[in-house]
């Protein structure tokens, strides 16, 4: 199995609600091993590159002002990187679907997250979909040395 790297974003709706403590012990709890963590202010700027692959979608607009924390009045996100022997998938599987109520109960999604009135979703937390896109979105949140290695 390979040895790989993630990224997980605790999001304003997470970080409002005072989850980031549940979150990291679920990961703990999975022997993922924590390599990176900080408390990061997102702009537009950044928010723009992270979602990307989402510009023009009908929810895209709403996204952005999202993980800004202008829906929250929140505005710290804590930025993750885990390690692990196929961390990409099994943080997938912590986390659980992206739409919460598709999600299984146990997982942070499952337990956490809800659709909105007007049909937004606040998941509480973001995990890279693929080791590719793990990979750029590290080399987005962090730079070189804050990330640890042996
Ligand atoms: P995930 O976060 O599970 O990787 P993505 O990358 O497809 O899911 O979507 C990014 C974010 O966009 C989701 N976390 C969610 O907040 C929002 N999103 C995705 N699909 C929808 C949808 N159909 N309706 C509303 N929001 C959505």
């Amino acid at each position: 199995m390979k040895k790989e790297r993630t990224l997980i974003l605790i999001k304003p709706d997470g970080m409002k609600r005072g989850l980031s403590g549940e979150v990291i012990m679920m990961f703990e709890n999975a022997k993922l091993k924590l390599v990176g963590a900080k408390v990061v202010k997102v702009d537009e700027k950044l928010a723009r590159k992270h979602y990307a692959m989402h510009e023009g979608k009908p929810f895209y607009e709403g996204l952005i002002s999202f993980i800004q924390g202008k829906k929250h009045g929140e505005n710290r996100i804590l930025a993750l990187v885990y390690e692990g022997e196929n961390a990409v998938k099994r943080a997938r599987e912590i986390v659980g679907a992206t739409d919460p109520e598709k999600a299984e109960p146990w997982t942070i999604r499952g337990k956490y997250g809800r659709r909105t009135t007007d049909g937004e979703i606040e998941n509480v937390v973001h995990a890279s979909g693929t080791s590719e896109e793990a990979k750029q979105e590290i080399a987005l949140w962090f730079k070189e040395g804050e990330i640890w290695v042996e």
